[in-house]
């Protein structure tokens, strides 16, 4: 298992001094849903690695399944729209391979 591989639906990659991180670890706290948060305050590098990762160099950033969803507006979005929880349940759909 890798930094960016997890068992669990959502992986939040934050820092310690990050009130966006704290918003949307309580939205997930608080819709139950099951996550691994990453904390990120002691890598030097952490901007490099999150670009690398997801193309934003905000924390937090979110992955739902392993897919970049974006930081805390764009989780409480998906919450508002109704879509997190079928991302949850479903992941973001992927195109189908060739057969
Ligand atoms: N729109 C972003 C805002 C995130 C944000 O501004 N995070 C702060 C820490 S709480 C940050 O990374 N600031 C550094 C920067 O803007 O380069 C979100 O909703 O997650």
């Amino acid at each position: 298992m890798t930094e960016t591989q997890s068992k669990k639906p959502v992986t939040v990659y934050t820092t310690v001094f990050c009130s966006y991180c704290h918003g949307a670890k309580r939205l997930l706290d608080e819709k139950g849903i099951d996550y691994e948060a990453v904390d990120l305050t002691k890598r030097s590098d952490f901007r490099e690695f999150l670009v690398n990762l997801t193309g934003q160099r905000t924390v937090p950033q979110i992955l739902i399944h392993g897919e970049p969803i974006g930081g805390f507006n764009e989780l409480r979005a998906l919450e508002q729209s109704g879509e997190l929880d079928r991302l949850i349940e479903e992941g973001i759909e992927e195109a189908p391979a060739d057969a």
